[in-house]
């Protein structure tokens, strides 16, 4: 099977050369995708374009984010297997065999995993990593450790299914959260993960807050009907319980006594059945979801 690697470059001129010497034997072809950059990465991959006939080279006038350079390499790659890894030196080619061979016994999309020497993991993805960890068991019932890793091999004729709508850091976390959760077989590979080569363009604030966004979205599109209903339930007596609790605080803070004794009361009532009822919804919620599975597979 025929095999495309995809660069995405955003203004990595240091370790546009490396990655590509380093990976360059390991794929049948190899598309760099400039995604607006400012320095010589233009200059760069143009020259390798010109001297290698395996190597392709597109550019985007502007920046506009890693998904849509994923995308554009995708729609001008010819193989039928795709790679995609980072141009920052981050993740070792050396382990591309082995995800291939995972592909060729069955596997739809091999995820390299950032598991021993995680201290080069931005600590922004570590934490990701958590969450996304457990809501992945939660709503798609299979383990997943770095779902948000760049270095991942895939069957194209997957990725349109995957293609994800995100325009920024959480498009790798919903790719790997879609696969799981139509059933295909996602298999993670315990990979090196080193420094980087060059400035980094992960923005903690920024990339934080689009990770911190994308988990309501995520947990919201991903419920079922049922669990939906709950979390509306929920976020109403939680919020009748907060309103009670903050008037009761504000009363005891500004005159001293809570006129209404009762108040505190029924804040703790409220806030104690919300979280009842949240955690007896997900429980139940998980049990059924995995059983129609079961027999959704049994059928099959
Ligand atoms: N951040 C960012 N990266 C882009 C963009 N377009 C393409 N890329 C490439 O996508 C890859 C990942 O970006 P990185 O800056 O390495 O972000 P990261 O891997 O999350 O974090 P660090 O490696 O710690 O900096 C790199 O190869 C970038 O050159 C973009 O608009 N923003
Ligand atoms: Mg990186």
């Amino acid at each position: 099977m025929k095999t495309t690697l995809i660069l995405p470059a955003y203004n990595e001129e240091e370790a546009l050369p490396k990655t590509l010497e380093e990976y360059f034997d390991y794929a049948d072809e190899i598309i760099i995708v400039n995604d607006g950059s400012k320095d010589n990465t233009d200059r760069l991959a143009s020259e390798y374009a010109s001297k290698f006939e395996k190597v392709k080279y597109i550019k985007h006038e502007v920046n506009r984010g890693k998904p849509e350079a994923l995308r554009t390499g995708v729609k001008n790659s010819t193989g039928d297997i795709l790679i995609f890894t980072d141009t920052d030196c981050t993740y070792p080619a050396r382990y591309i065999p082995e995800a291939i061979k995972e592909i060729e016994n069955g596997a739809d999309m091999v995820l390299g995993a950032r598991i021993f020497n995680d201290q080069n993991v931005p600590k922004l993805n570590r934490l990701g990593n958590r969450i996304f960890s457990m809501l992945i068991t939660y709503f798609c019932y299979s383990m997943i450790l770095d779902a948000q890793t760049g270095f991942r091999v895939m069957r194209k004729s997957i990725f349109p299914r995957l293609d994800v709508n995100a325009r920024n850091l959480e498009y790798e976390t919903k790719m790997t959260m879609r696969a799981a959760k139509l059933g295909y077989d996602v298999v993670e590979i315990p990979i090196e993960y080193r420094q980087r080569v060059g400035r980094s363009k992960l923005n903690p604030f920024k990339d934080g807050y689009n990770m911190l966004k994308s988990i309501p979205s995520i947990i919201w599109k991903e419920s079922t009907l049922l669990l939906k209903s709950v979390l509306v339930v929920n976020a109403v007596l939680f919020s009748i319980g907060l309103l009670f609790g903050a008037f009761s605080l504000y009363q005891k803070l500004t005159i001293g006594v809570v006129t209404h004794e009762y108040y505190p009361l029924i804040a703790v009532i409220f806030i104690l059945v919300a979280m009842q009822l949240m955690s007896f919804s997900l429980i139940m919620d998980f049990i059924v979801n995995k059983l129609n599975m079961i027999e959704k597979k049994i059928r099959k």
